[in-house]
């Protein structure tokens, strides 16, 4: 069944887990996570970012995930990934997402306010979900300085004049992880997230989740992380189930058979991050 954003996160966090926020390109990375959903019995979000429309089609997206949505058993939302352009965020609003994320973290505080309200003005008044972003994730392949990061992670006391001035529904907050494979082994900044959680008590979303340790995320969810997304640890499942074809049947044609391996990878880590993040066994 499809739902909201905010329907999903608002029982994660009451109750005290994190749900999967998984991002896809094509019809057999939302069939692994739709069918990892149902075998879990997992509430799931499905995302896509501003380039999986550019790649795929909003209309073909939409499509998709409405068919999947609608004959799941478990609660399923689709949201836009990093909106960073009014036209895309209204666009997913006008296409029936059912949450929206405005990144307006490269900007001023003020600023981030100020374009974070005047989705929510929209979003809400169609009854879709608002998550926004507050300070900078890193790129894993960025060449800066400690104090840098450490000045880019979430202020608490922003946080706090962020939610009031916004209301909106969920927070990303920066507190160590970033996009994309990482080089080493990444620090989170549990005491940033624990002091944030107490002061918001309210939904929190980690950003930049793939590879990041499984007693790391584990102590992110018990400190009140509620969406955790990923996106690379799919791709690199996909790639290596395609390669295992490539490689063992070189003979092989048939793209069915070719994406079906591939599929199944990506199951098993969808399938392994539900039960990680607590998810499993709450639809
Ligand atoms: N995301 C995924 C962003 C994907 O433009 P694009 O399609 O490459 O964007 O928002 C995450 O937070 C996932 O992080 P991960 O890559 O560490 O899983
Ligand atoms: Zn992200």
């Amino acid at each position: 069944m499809l739902v909201t954003g905010k329907q999903i996160l608002d029982k994660a966090h009451k109750e005290g887990y994190a749900v999967g926020a998984f991002n896809i390109n094509n019809m057999e990375i939302l069939q692994a996570i739709i069918e990892a959903a149902e075998e879990e019995r997992s509430p799931v979000i499905i995302q896509t970012s501003e380039g999986a429309i550019k790649y795929a089609g909003i209309d073909y997206i939409k499509a998709m995930v409405y068919v999947a949505a609608q004959k799941a058993s478990v609660p399923v939302a689709l949201h836009l990934d990093h909106g960073t352009t009014y036209e895309t965020i209204i666009s997913c609003i006008r296409n029936g997402y059912t949450s929206v994320m405005i990144d307006g973290s490269h900007h001023p505080l003020e600023e981030n306010i100020a374009v974070t309200n005047e989705i929510i003005k929209i979003a809400h008044a169609c009854g879709v979900s608002v998550e926004a972003e507050l300070g900078r994730l890193g790129g894993v392949e960025d060449n800066i300085s400690v104090d840098e990061k450490d000045a880019r992670l979430t202020h608490p006391d922003e946080a706090v004049k962020f939610v009031k001035e916004t209301g909106v529904d969920s927070l990303a907050i920066a507190i160590g992880t970033a996009h994309g494979k990482y080089k080493g082994e990444p620090k989170l900044d549990f005491e940033r997230l624990d002091t944030i959680k107490k002061l918001l008590n309210m939904p929190i979303v980690l950003h930049g989740a793939s590879g990041v340790p499984e007693d790391a995320i584990k102590k992110a969810v018990s400190l009140g992380i509620n969406k955790i997304n990923i996106d690379t640890d799919i791709r690199i499942a996909f790639t290596e189930g395609v390669k295992s074809v490539i490689v063992n049947k070189p003979e092989e044609y048939d793209p069915r058979k070719v994406l079906a391996p591939a599929k199944e990878e990506m199951k098993k880590v969808v399938k392994a991050k539900m039960q990680l993040f607590g998810c499993s066994g709450r639809a």
